[in-house]
């Protein structure tokens, strides 16, 4: 017997897949895993670092997960150190209010982000330019396709050493991008969808892939993200681009709607943060101070 350090890439009826080990050991081990979770209340997940036991018929037992940076509950995912945003310049048209939603929800969790804009090939280019006028001083932005392949050198340097996750809606190409990424046809499309009539979100389970250098997860998507669990107090630190004006309002609670000598007011209103980004940002305080009211 012995105990290797390694992380699961899926969970299914009761036994999870451990990949484990160094150069030609590396490997996908099969474990059960222990009453202990069941006791903790701890649920192993995907991403979960842990540590296990290589028992003499091969088979392994997961012993201890390791802390988590951070964890989701749909889809059931753990340690997304980088979530890769994924929109498209059209089918479908983008929704920029949808995707500073999802950069909320990913900077909520502490994940490194980056906004990636598929489907170069088919986007008009002053398009494509407003997604770089909008996200560029934020966060990294890359263009891609995967048709053309444009853009993937760049998207795989950034991944490089990281445990990625790709988030966004349903048709812009995560599950493309993910082929592309790892080099295979192992996630289904939305071509093969409309064959077997299954509907429009295609990936239904949840797996971590290896891909040399990265790990990245391939899920049905990160839908359920409900922006009532977020403080309002929390939402401008979401925000990254409003830290250099934080506490140079003139009020020291100021929420940065409207009220008078506003930093952030003033940032947008010279264009020094993006007007869009300022509005989402407002659009989603009022949304939490709404819900407060009930
Ligand atoms: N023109 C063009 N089409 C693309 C590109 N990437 C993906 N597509 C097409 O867009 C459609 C949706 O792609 P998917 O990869 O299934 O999208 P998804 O984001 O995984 O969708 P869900 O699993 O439903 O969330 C498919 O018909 C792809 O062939 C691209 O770079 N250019
Ligand atoms: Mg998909
Ligand atoms: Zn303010």
């Amino acid at each position: 017997m012995s105990q290797l350090q390694g992380t699961i890439v899926k969970g299914i009826a009761g036994f999870y897949y451990v990949l484990a080990g160094e150069g030609e050991d590396r490997k996908v081990y099969e474990c059960k895993a222990r009453g202990i979770f069941r006791k903790d209340g701890v649920t192993p997940l995907a991403g979960d670092r842990v540590l296990m036991t290589v028992q003499e018929d091969g088979s392994g037992s997961v012993d201890e997960i390791l802390p988590r940076i951070n964890e989701f509950d749909r889809p059931p995912v753990a340690n997304v150190e980088t979530m890769i945003l994924v929109a498209a310049p059209k089918e479908p048209e983008p929704s920029f209010p949808l995707l500073d939603r999802f950069c909320v929800m990913a900077e909520q969790k502490n994940c490194r982000i980056a906004v990636c804009v598929n489907k170069a090939d088919i986007g008009d280019p002053a398009m494509l330019q407003r997604f770089r006028n909008v996200y560029g001083g934020v966060y990294p932005v890359f263009i891609v396709s995967t048709v053309t392949g444009e853009g993937f050198e760049e998207l795989r340097a950034f991944l490089q050493g990281t445990q990625a996750a790709l988030a966004g809606p349903s048709g812009v190409g995560k599950s493309s991008i993910a082929n592309v990424l790892l080099e295979s046809d192992a996630m289904e499309t939305g071509e093969i969808s409309r064959k077997t009539l299954r509907g429009k979100n295609t990936t239904r389970h949840t797996e971590l892939f290896d891909a040399g250098g990265f790990r990245l997860f391939d899920t049905p998507g990160f839908t359920s993200f409900e922006l009532g669990e977020v403080e309002e107090a929390q939402l401008q630190h979401y925000f990254p681009e409003f830290a250099p004006y934080l506490g140079k309002c003139r009020f020291d609670n100021c929420r940065h709607l409207d009220e008078p000598g506003c930093a952030v007011t003033k940032a947008a209103e010279n264009k020094e943060i993006s007007r869009r980004r300022y509005a989402s940002y407002k659009d989603m305080l009022r949304y939490l101070q709404q819900l407060e009211k009930y």
